[in-house]
């Protein structure tokens, strides 16, 4: 398959690289690598909406600023490549009509319920991340990583397993790492724009989110409730709840962290982190999904509803 899938590119006239919604690090990461790859016949859509971009933090990464958005993406590409997309309905709007018109649909990916919805997936779940999937593609064939391609993929895997922290973290990633490193990255810089570059009010509205988060079940359950008003109030973006869900469950007696952002009258959006539980088998309910310690979903239900259906559901996981 990883074969047929660098022939792929290779014919490829012109090549479509799609990010998952809300993209993160490993997504961008990933795109930007195989961009960088490819070359001019490529382009990066980066999946936000009117008037949204992507995280500022990983604006230091190349091609970003060059990436097409929902609002000026064509459809005019013969291949499309998913890199850390989960799942079809992951990839929205207009990107889906591009995805279902292209001759040729590739999805690249690590998340462990993905189910493979292109022509052709390369997905290898439960490891660290989709960049270190990419790593393994691009090593396998014999392909050059140079020293950008070895930036972006460090994004990804460093940013994907919160900093080597996780259970995903194999012999290989770290081995990975170090090859990255050799080719020159600098992997202090690199994390210092990732971490420690946050703007004053992204981090004063996670304190504040923080600071109302309520513990429940002896402590073993975090949860904060995010509304459009708090948004308002603190000039929040949507990438600013980035991290709130791992503070939340850095708390010793901690089992599962939930943020649930009211997304809309009837919508609400929820992070779930836990510390051993499987927090797939509650998004998967909603019909969301993710990696085991770490998963998301949205509840149809208002934000004060869903979080008692989320916790009428997780109480069975306790
Ligand atoms: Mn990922």
């Amino acid at each position: 398959m990883i074969k047929k899938i660098f022939d792929l590119i290779e014919s490829a006239k012109k090549v479509l690289i799609i990010t998952h919604v809300n993209p993160d690090g490993d997504t961008l990461g990933c795109a930007c690598a195989l961009k960088s790859y490819i070359g001019n016949k490529a382009d990066i859509l980066v999946q936000v909406s009117k008037g949204k971009s992507y995280p500022e933090t990983y604006s230091f990464m190349p091609y970003l600023n060059e990436a097409k958005t929902l609002d000026n993406v064509q459809d005019i590409y013969d291949t499309v490549i998913c890199v850390d997309v989960a799942s079809v309905d992951r990839v929205v709007e207009n990107a889906r009509v591009i995805f279902d018109n292209a001759k040729v649909t590739i999805n690249i990916d690590h998340h462990k319920t993905n189910k493979g919805f292109a022509q052709f997936n390369h997905v290898l779940g439960g490891l660290s991340s989709a960049g270190e999937v990419l790593y393994e593609m691009f090593e396998n064939q014999n392909k050059e990583i140079t020293l950008e391609i070895a930036n972006c993929l460090y994004v990804s895997i460093l940013t994907d397993t919160g900093c080597f922290k996780y259970e995903t973290v194999s012999p290989r990633t770290l081995e990975i790492a170090s090859c990255l490193a050799k080719k020159g990255i600098d992997t202090a810089s690199i994390a210092r724009k990732c971490y420690d570059l946050k703007s004053k009010a992204m981090v004063m509205f996670q304190a504040y989110c923080v600071s109302n988060a309520k513990l429940i079940y002896d402590d073993k359950i975090a949860y904060t409730l995010i509304s459009n008003k708090d948004m308002e109030k603190f000039g929040a973006k949507d990438e600013h709840t980035e991290g709130i869900c791992e503070v939340l469950r850095s708390m010793k007696l901690v089992e599962f962290a939930f943020v649930l952002k009211e997304t809309g009258a009837n919508s609400t959006k929820v992070s779930m982190r836990s510390k051993e539980k499987d927090v797939t088998l509650i998004a998967k309910k909603f019909g969301g999904g993710g990696h085991t310690r770490a998963a998301g979903c949205t509840i149809r239900k208002p934000l004060n509803e869903a979080i008692v259906c989320l916790l009428e559901e997780v109480k069975k996981h306790i």
